[in-house]
């Protein structure tokens, strides 16, 4: 079996079936790494970066304003917690820590109460105080997506997986929403996908 476009067609439809997901936004520095990275995680079912915690309305990535680079997954959580994604997200920052540019600030968004007292539960058993820590915690207000050329940045840049969405007629919008190409953004960028995953195995007798 290779990649092809059916399979990625395939993928995608399947994906639609998914239970409800839910949605999760982070920033964790310059966006196309973790989106690559929490996009390969079984259970993510979408991905998408984009600009939020500032209060410029339509911001840019030349015109950001007080705006901060995210990253948000929509996940299935039968497979996937919030609080495994705080965990990963908690390995993937120094919480003592802050860029002072507030374009690459470390950021947990919160859209929920359910997000916000998992948030707090974790914190407190790792021992951290909520208003201690340099990471921003603050409420999701707004979420602007990022331009198409940022949505999955390292899928874009590899010409053999980014061609099998051409060749599917898929359009910038498509691939941003494409559970397919959130997991194929993390293979370009080195990391591992899940293994029982129709796409893996594409992947791997193609090699
Ligand atoms: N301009 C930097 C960071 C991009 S990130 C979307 C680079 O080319 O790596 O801020």
């Amino acid at each position: 079996m290779t990649l092809t476009p059916t399979l990625i067609e395939e993928y995608d439809r399947a994906a639609l079936n998914h239970d409800k997901t839910e949605t999760a936004t982070f920033g964790l520095g310059c966006f196309w790494g973790p989106e690559a990275q929490f996009g390969a995680l079984a259970g993510v079912v979408r991905t998408r970066v984009g600009y939020a915690g500032g209060r410029k309305s339509d911001p840019t990535y030349h015109n950001l304003g007080d705006h901060t680079e995210v990253f948000q997954i929509e996940y299935n959580p039968a497979v996937l917690s919030y609080r495994e994604l705080l965990s990963r997200v908690f390995e993937n920052h120094r919480p003592n820590y802050q860029a002072s540019k507030t374009q690459y600030q470390n950021i947990i968004l919160l859209a929920t109460p359910e997000q916000r007292e998992t948030l707090k539960t974790f914190l407190s058993e790792r021992g951290f105080a909520a208003d201690a820590i340099g990471t921003r915690i603050e409420r999701l207000l707004g979420f602007y997506p990022a331009e198409d050329y940022h949505q999955k940045h390292n899928l874009r840049t590899d010409p053999t997986l980014s061609d099998v969405f051409d060749d599917s007629g898929y359009d910038d919008e498509t691939v941003r929403e494409s559970p397919a190409a959130a997991k194929l953004n993390g293979y370009a960028s080195g990391h591992d996908i899940p293994k029982d995953d129709h796409l893996q195995t594409a992947l791997s007798r193609t090699v």
